[in-house]
């Protein structure tokens, strides 16, 4: 693996998610992989999860890390081109991208989309400059458009947990108080799709997803009928692709609650997290015995491994 953007990168799926679970039982046998080699950790954004599990995946390779939080710690960033930088932004990408990638050898980034416009977000510049400007290999920690290692840390967790063959997986829209990005859903629904799972996306009107995404997935707009027969249900909240950034729905009736569990086929409840109790979900299904959001927590580091262990093989 070259670089890791999005399930595009992934030669075969199958093989990867093995790999993963593989990983999983001895965490420390590719200690030599990462030796005298290091990783940069580029945050625009917050994190918790997906900044500790990168830190834990390195250290399992034995690969040093350093994290630079560029909204707190480094210049403004500029990313257009052929512009006159004489307002706030002090350094632009090209030398960024740079000169950090000359510093490791591997480059991690999380970029959200600014959910302002939907061109500038779905074009993934911040992504696409560092593909251009950084030598080092890249490795997506969510962008505009995608969170493709929580999508395989997803799908690791139902390989782990699933009772039949194909299950039934819906991806439902939940209401939240902020505009939140579709970047979760787009690549969940793509990575359960490419593992052949029976995919249903419910949410009200105008929170489609981009076409990409949504693929050949079933779209049904009444939750409790989506709820039938589901294996999983993966609740998370995006603001509207079609009327972008918008929130246009607050209505709690789109909470995922112990009732509507019940019309499942005994589903178990995940979600990437930080999830806001009581608004997205109800506490007694998130404390239930059928919540599977730590374990997808605990997979960020197999998905993460997986994938630095991918990169650092070609590298050698
Ligand atoms: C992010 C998102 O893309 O939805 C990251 C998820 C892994 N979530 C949030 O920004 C939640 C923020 C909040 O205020 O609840």
């Amino acid at each position: 693996m070259k670089s890791f953007l999005s399930i595009n990168d992934v030669e075969i799926l199958s093989a990867l998610v093995k790999d993963a679970l593989e990983i999983k039982k001895n965490p420390h046998v590719y200690k030599e992989l990462g030796r005298n080699k290091s990783m940069c950790l580029i945050f625009l954004n917050p994190s918790l999860r997906t900044r500790l599990s990168s830190q834990k995946a390195a250290f399992n390779l034995g690969l040093q890390t350093a994290v630079l939080d560029v909204g707190s710690q480094g210049w403004q960033l500029e990313f257009a081109d052929g512009v006159k930088m004489d307002s706030d932004k002090a350094e632009h990408i090209k030398e960024a991208a740079a000169v950090i990638g000359s510093y490791f050898d591997v480059v991690a980034i999380r970029a959200f989309g600014k959910l302002e416009n939907r061109d500038e977000d779905y074009s993934e510049q911040v992504i696409e400059s560092f593909k251009k400007f950084c030598p080092a290999p890249i490795i997506n920690m969510e962008s505009g458009t995608g969170h493709p290692l929580q999508a395989l840390a997803d799908l690791i967790t139902i390989e782990e947990h699933k009772i039949v063959g194909k299950p039934k997986v819906v991806l439902t829209w939940a209401p939240h108080p902020k505009a939140l990005p579709q970047a979760v859903a787009n690549s969940f629904s793509r990575w359960m799709q490419a593992a052949d799972f029976d995919l249903t996306i419910t949410h009200p009107e105008g929170y489609e997803l981009a076409d990409e995404a949504v693929g050949d997935a079933k779209v049904e707009y009444d939750q409790s009928k989506a709820f039938e027969e589901a294996d999983f249900v993966y609740a998370k909240n995006w603001s509207s692709y079609t009327h972008y950034g918008k929130v246009l729905s607050k209505d709690s009736g789109w909470m995922v609650t112990n009732d509507k569990m019940k019309l499942t086929n005994n589903a178990r409840f995940m979600h990437c997290l930080p999830v806001r109790r009581n608004v997205v979900v109800e506490d007694i299904v998130i404390d239930s015995d059928s919540s599977l959001v730590i374990p997808q927590a605990t997979n960020r580091i197999y998905s993460m491994q997986t994938v630095l262990k991918h990169i650092l093989e070609e590298l050698k």
